[in-house]
């Protein structure tokens, strides 16, 4: 048993939280991660609101447990999902990809915690005084949008920033790296690859294959010149853009280039005409399994580490 201020806060068995992937998050895996003893989390992305509220009623038929909602802060329809889920009463709003500080009271006063996604100090100092529950600090070894600060370096300086407890992100794929997390400081961990691969996440089977096929040097970033760098499993269309980049075609031109492609990869299987958003630790994935055996192999792996480290060391 390893439990966490962070099980309390969310009434959950295990301090794992699956990432609100877009395209990949739908209500069936986070009901299966949810019913598994962590907390599921629906990715919205930039999806419609009524979307949206259908997979919430999806998570809420399958499981009675905790639950959360992701929302990406440059959606089109943000204040319309924003809604829903004020409707719905959800348990638990992760944020990510900007400063959600002006949807915190209204969020808390329904009783939803509020768990922002940050890549900075500066930003987690800022809502920890907006009064957001507890943070996700996500180095940029995760996939889709990242910020420049790895996970090592960020969690600690995070931590030693705020009060609040600290979910570490980026990085994290089984109990070695569930416990560095927690050595860092954290009190719990969000996984986002190695969730991709859980039987109940609906995309493309052939995303899946790559994932399990890439190796630890297979994922690439685009998108700085953008100012929204991006990690993807590199392929054709990440060779493409960052050729365009180095060209210095124009912004505008690169993100019309780079719309629609998250939906063309995970959900029509285009693998090589898609944006394959995946964190560093694809090559460390190596089986599709059920959502409950990935979170039960997390912590019976951080039970193994501890029992090693007190068998080579001496404290
Ligand atoms: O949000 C993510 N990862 C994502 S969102 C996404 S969908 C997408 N679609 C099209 C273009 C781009 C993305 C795919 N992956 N992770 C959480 C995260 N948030 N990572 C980094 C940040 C972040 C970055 C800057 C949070 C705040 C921030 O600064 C905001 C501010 O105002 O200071």
């Amino acid at each position: 048993m390893i439990k966490s201020r962070i099980c309390d806060l969310l009434n959950i068995e295990y301090p794992i939280l699956q990432g609100g992937m877009a395209w990949v998050a739908t209500g069936e895996l986070a009901a299966a991660v949810s019913e598994a003893g962590g907390l599921g989390i629906i990715g919205s992305g930039q999806a419609p609101a009524d979307w949206v509220k259908s997979e919430i009623q999806k998570v809420k038929a399958r499981t009675s447990k905790p639950f959360g909602v992701n929302v990406m802060l440059m959606s089109p329809f943000l204040e319309d999902v924003m809604q829903v889920i004020l409707d719905e009463r959800v348990p638990v709003i992760t944020t990510g990809a900007g400063n959600p500080g002006k949807y915190v009271p209204a969020l808390k006063e329904i009783g939803t915690k509020v768990i922002p996604v940050v890549a900075s100090v500066a930003l987690s100092k800022r809502l920890e005084r907006a009064g957001v529950d507890a943070l996700i600090a996500e180095g940029m070894e995760s996939g889709g949008h990242i910020g420049e600060t790895s996970t090592f370096p960020l969690v600690p300086q995070v931590v030693d920033a705020v009060d609040i407890p600290v979910i570490a992100a980026g990085g994290i794929v089984d109990g070695r790296g569930f416990l560095a997390a927690l050595s860092l400081g954290a009190e719990g961990v969000q996984m986002g690859t190695r969730f991709m691969c859980a039987e109940e996440c609906v995309i493309s089977p052939k995303v899946k294959a790559v994932i399990l096929k890439a190796k630890d040097r297979d994922t690439a970033i685009t998108g700085r010149s953008t100012g929204h760098p991006v990690r993807c499993i590199d392929n054709r269309f990440t060779r493409e853009f960052a050729q365009m980049e180095k060209d210095g075609v124009p912004v505008a031109e690169l993100e019309k280039l780079g719309a629609g492609r998250l939906r063309m990869a995970m959900v029509e299987g285009d693998i090589e005409n898609g944006s394959v958003m995946s964190g560093q630790v694809a090559g460390a994935v190596t089986r599709i399994e059920p959502a409950a055996a990935i979170v039960q192999d997390v912590m019976e792996g951080a039970k193994r580490e501890i029992q090693k480290l007190n068998e080579r060391f001496t404290f």
